[in-house]
């Protein structure tokens, strides 16, 4: 037994599973504060979040990974190396499936990816309230028909059913180590990161279908207002790839930037504590997807 811990666990867990599953709202309800981005588009988390969970003898540090797909263009073989890098880093994976939904390609894809892998692998089978509980032993069935996970662990993220389980299970894997947070840190992102995903989230929520998940929001700049010191000046801009798509971001008579503009400066105030004067900006950047030159800008990592 190592000394100095007094059994103290602490180690890294990543979840991961196709898009729309419920990765964020599992990570939200955990961490309890809205910082991973939730919508019903696949494909609106790209970067590594990390929330993390302190309780008297753990602490869990989770990752977010991205939405994993079949790479088609560069942003996917991005991610998609982003995402394997972190398997390497990790104590425990969450792999997290739909409970309402059949396996398919894309949880093939992913658990293809986790085969032959050093890390326990956890089913967490969500959105439990969806179905008939008498379903429940078929579903976790087939997958371990699929992959060999080390648990099975039903869940609803929305409602919170099981999820004290979940976190008790995981803590049983992790090694004794130190708190590597403190015990009121809930992410080691800046905030700038976590204000440029309140912002796309809004935008993407409020153009429904109609602009790709593409677009990137860049801070250009968090500063204390220089009239105002009780005032923050966030200013930002909403990247997009095609001419009509800036015009559908600003809508008609700029209705939309507007709306998407009050109700991230609600969010960003109360992740702030603080009046927020939000100035937001639409620019049309072509193709950048593909330029990989360009992905740092946008806040990527390796
Ligand atoms: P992600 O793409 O895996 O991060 O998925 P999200 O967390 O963004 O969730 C996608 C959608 O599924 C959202 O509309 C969530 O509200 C919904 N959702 C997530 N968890 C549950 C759940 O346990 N039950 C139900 N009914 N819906 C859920
Ligand atoms: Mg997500
Ligand atoms: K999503």
């Amino acid at each position: 037994m190592q000394q100095g811990n007094n059994g103290f666990k602490s180690g890294f867990i990543s979840i991961i599973g196709r898009p729309n599953v419920g990765k964020s709202t599992f990570l939200n309800r955990v961490v309890g504060q809205k910082i991973a981005i939730m919508s019903d588009k696949p494909q609106t988390t790209r970067n590594k979040v990390q929330g993390v969970v302190t309780t008297n003898d753990s602490q869990m540090v989770f990752i977010d990974t991205p939405g994993i797909n079949e790479p088609r263009h560069k942003l996917g073989d991005f991610m998609l190396r982003v995402a394997k890098n972190t398997f390497r880093e990790v104590d425990v994976l969450l792999f997290v499936a739909s409970a309402d939904d059949r396996i398919g390609k894309q949880d093939r894809f992913v658990l293809d990816m986790l085969k032959g892998i050093d890390v326990p692998v956890f089913l967490v089978l969500n959105k439990i309230d969806q179905v008939h509980p008498d379903n429940l032993p078929k579903i976790i069935e087939g997958y371990r028909n699929e992959f060999d996970f080390k648990e099975a662990i039903p869940i609803s993220a929305l409602q919170g059913n099981n999820v004290e389980n979940l976190l008790a299970k995981i803590t049983e894997y992790l090694p004794e180590g130190p708190q590597y947070y403190p015990a009121d840190q809930i992410t080691d992102h800046p905030e700038r990161f976590i204000i440029s995903e309140l912002i796309r989230e809004k935008a993407l929520h409020l153009t429904r279908e109609e602009i790709p998940h593409s677009i990137a929001v860049v801070i250009e700049k968090i500063a204390p207002d220089s009239e105002n010191k009780d005032m923050i000046r966030v200013q930002a801009t909403i990247m997009v790839e095609r001419d009509s798509q800036k015009g559908i971001v600003i809508g008609k008579k700029g209705v939309l930037l507007k709306e998407i503009g009050s109700r991230a400066r609600k969010d960003i105030e109360n992740l702030l504590g603080s009046k927020v004067y939000l100035e937001l900006w639409v620019k049309v950047q072509k193709d950048w997807r593909n330029k990989a030159v360009h992905l740092r800008d946008f806040g990527f990592r390796d």
